[in-house]
């Protein structure tokens, strides 16, 4: 009896330690311990051997059972052990690695320009407003004075939604919109895209442009001279050279154009400048008295000056860029060099 409790120790012992899995001990445990196992049918011999030797025998058997039921706890214990490395080895977290970098985004030059153009005049206490870009042909012409016949209305230029209804080509109808219900005095920028059938290097179908105007009683060419002076050396150096040329615009009267001295060749003649030494940068004027008829202010009563700039265009003279269509082609390695 004790040599056969020996060797099923023996065996079981030895097949404990090949066994990988808990699958594989759970059938040793039902082979050797269980209702039908190896030790149950020890427990049957028990029933013929005599009294006096039922005792011992029993205790035997009970502590290789016990002996067998320690060693399958033990090699579970490994097994779970193992496992639980294995799971922590490939969840390990190498906390010296460097961090993944978050690429970070700019402003677009033009909304850089934008702004800053915006700033300039926020600081000279002109308030923004903004308006439709789909905009009746009423507000983009009618009302500035541009006649059934001028050339600025030519399909050409405009994109027609309807007979009436267009692309705004210029900012201008934003001040219309809010001369009609803002009594004077008044200062307004209109920063916003406009949309002109045109494309070339210096030209895009659709652009941005900052207009402003002020009214009050007693505004001046020379107040428009101040400003625009002022605003031209804030926006490019206060060392810059600036003229105004007598020009014509249907809105204004008297019009202006004004050039700022080329900052590419500093006045000598060159490529951007063709040979003159000037750079036209914006369009200005007297805001013509049809034009606040329209709006129901009394000419008589009240004057004022506007202005328009094209924002690709300073841009373009601010970063040194050639080709406007630059700024649209949305190319990182472009865009990231501002
Ligand atoms: C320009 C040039 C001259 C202008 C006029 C007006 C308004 F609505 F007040 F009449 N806004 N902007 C204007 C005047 C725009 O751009 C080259």
């Amino acid at each position: 009896m004790n040599e056969r409790l020996t060797h099923l120790l023996r065996q079981a012992v030895s097949s404990l330690s090949e066994a990988g899995t808990k699958d594989e001990i759970h059938a040793i445990r039902v082979l050797y311990l269980g209702r039908k196992g190896l030790f149950a049918s020890f427990l049957k011999d028990l029933s013929s051997l005599p009294a006096d030797g039922k005792k011992a025998a029993g205790a035997a058997i009970n502590s290789v059972k016990d002996r067998i039921e320690r060693e399958i706890e033990g090699r579970l214990k490994s097994i779970e052990d193992a496992l639980k490395s294995g799971r922590l080895a490939m969840e390990r977290i190498d906390v010296t690695l460097p961090g993944r970098t978050q690429p970070l985004g700019r402003l677009h030059p033009v909304t850089q320009v934008m702004r800053e153009v915006s700033a300039i005049f926020t600081g000279l206490g002109f308030e923004t407003a903004e308006g439709p870009e789909v905009e009746l042909d009423y507000y983009n012409f009618e009302a500035l004075n541009i006649s059934k016949d001028h050339p600025a209305r030519d399909m050409q230029d405009t994109f027609y939604v309807s007979e009436e209804v267009i692309l705004r080509t210029h900012t201008s109808p934003v001040q219309i919109r809010v001369m009609e219900k803002t009594p004077p005095p008044i200062r307004i920028i209109a920063p916003g895209t406009v949309y002109r059938r045109d494309s070339d290097i210096t030209h895009t179908p659709m652009f941005h442009q900052v207009e402003g105007f002020m009214v009050d009683e007693k505004v001046s060419f020379a107040d428009l001279k101040g400003v625009l002076t002022i605003f031209l050396k804030a926006l490019f150096g206060g060392s810059i050279g600036v003229r105004f040329r007598p020009s014509f615009f249907p809105f204004t009267e008297p019009s202006a154009e004004v050039d700022i001295a080329c900052v590419i060749c500093a006045g000598l003649g060159c490529r951007v400048c063709k040979g003159s030494g000037w750079i036209e940068i914006l369009g200005c004027g007297m805001i013509h008295p049809e034009v606040f008829k329209a709006v129901k202010y009394d000419p008589e009563k009240y004057s004022g000056f506007a202005f328009g700039l094209g924002i690709e265009r300073v841009a373009m003279l601010k970063f040194g860029i050639d080709d406007i269509r630059l700024f649209f082609e949305n190319d990182l390695r472009f865009l990231r060099q501002f």
